[in-house]
């Protein structure tokens, strides 16, 4: 009989910590390298922003130097480089995308927009919408779609 108060205490505590991690909503930490000449970059940033996420700016000459360090080749490339939770972010990537990564904590996976495609986050060309897929790649190159969006035209 001892133990049925601790077990009491111990849901109770756990009812309480889930209430309290729904109230903070609490932003996800994101840090950015950045070209200083990049201004669809700075609006990616924006979007982050808006969507909850803590970040972190980092003004650089050598975004190259990131990519080759965390394995973006070049066909995954595209302006700016992330890192969040462990993970790289390459290019426009939607805020919702990192989100839902995020949320199965995959080992050793980052997301890519090669290239930097109309109608992604931050690169809004008046209604103007590319057809382009978010890709999923891991240290060794192996890439997969993790979402596609279709094209408004
Ligand atoms: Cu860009």
């Amino acid at each position: 009989m001892k133990k049925l108060p601790f077990l009491i205490l111990a849901s109770l505590s756990l009812v309480n910590t889930g209430v309290w991690a729904a109230n903070a909503a609490k932003a996800t930490d994101i840090v950015v390298y950045r070209s200083p000449s990049c201004s669809c970059c700075g609006k990616w940033l924006e979007h982050l922003k808006q969507n909850n996420f803590n970040v972190q700016d980092i003004v650089t000459e050598d975004v190259q130097a990131m990519k080759n360090k965390h394995g973006v080749t070049p066909e995954l490339a595209s302006c700016h480089t992330a890192i969040v939770d462990g993970h790289v972010i390459e290019g426009h990537v939607p805020a919702e995308d990192i989100v839902a990564l995020l949320k199965t904590k995959p080992k050793d996976v980052g997301l890519a927009v090669p290239g930097m495609p109309s109608g992604t986050p931050g690169m809004e060309m008046g209604g103007k919408k590319d057809a382009y897929d978010v890709i999923s790649f891991d240290s060794k190159a192996h890439t997969e779609v993790f979402k596609h969006y279709t094209s408004n035209q």
